[in-house]
């Protein structure tokens, strides 16, 4: 079973919003939170690139490494209150159950700072292979995160399913031939395999194979 992060496991949306909020407010770009909504499972330059559209403002090459690199002190800060408390009871008794039941798990992020979340949330060892932002070089919608997941756990897609939250997320699940569980906004793509209103649902789903 492969998990995205952000959106899944650990709510870090408001932190990315909080991120968001402060450099969109020193260019006087108008930032909501719907707007943040955009961002989930896009990658921190094309995130930017959004953020960026949305006032129509044009920097320099050089300027957009500097202020995503701003923006990703200002969120790395605000991971440093994230605990294992920030992981919901209902996603922690799923995690048990699939293991005891002998699925291997990994985790199919977009995220650079994945590893760093997963320590403070006390769940890094729980997973058989990560997958991130670190070994990528195309962001979901591209299947290449969910691809490398599957390499490193030694599995072909079709032996493995994908969690996600984010429509660009169902997207990259589908296009590397993964069937594809999909949470809030995931939900209501019309091609996910199977639709969640929580993540112990799927247990519901899981046949012996
Ligand atoms: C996550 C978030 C996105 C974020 C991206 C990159 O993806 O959903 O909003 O822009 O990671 O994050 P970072 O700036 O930490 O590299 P996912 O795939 O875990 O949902
Ligand atoms: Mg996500």
């Amino acid at each position: 079973m492969i998990f995205d992060l952000d959106g899944v496991l650990v709510h870090t949306d408001e932190l990315h919003y909080q991120a968001w909020s402060a450099i969109a407010e020193r260019l006087g770009i108008a930032f909501t939170r719907r707007d943040n909504d955009r961002l989930r499972g896009v990658s921190r330059a094309d995130s930017l690139e959004i953020v960026l559209s949305l006032g129509m403002t044009e920097v320099s090459a050089v300027e957009k490494e500097v202020l995503a690199d701003e923006k990703n002190a200002i969120y790395r800060q605000l991971l440093d209150r994230l605990t294992p408390r920030d992981v919901a009871p209902d996603v922690l008794a799923t995690l048990d159950e699939l293991q005891g039941r002998g699925l291997r798990l990994a985790i199919g992020s977009s995220s650079r700072n994945a590893k760093v979340i997963l320590d403070r949330i006390g769940l890094r060892d729980r997973f058989d292979a990560i997958s991130d932002g670190e070994n990528i070089t195309r962001s979901k919608p591209d299947p290449e995160v969910f691809l490398r997941a599957a390499q490193f756990l030694a599995l072909t897609p079709g032996r493995c399913a994908v969690v996600e939250d984010a429509r660009a997320g169902v997207d990259a699940a589908l296009a590397g031939g993964f069937s594809c569980f999909g949470i809030g906004d995931a939900a209501e793509h019309p091609r996910v395999t199977w639709r969640l209103e929580k993540l112990s649902e799927m247990l519901e789903h899981l046949t012996d194979r």
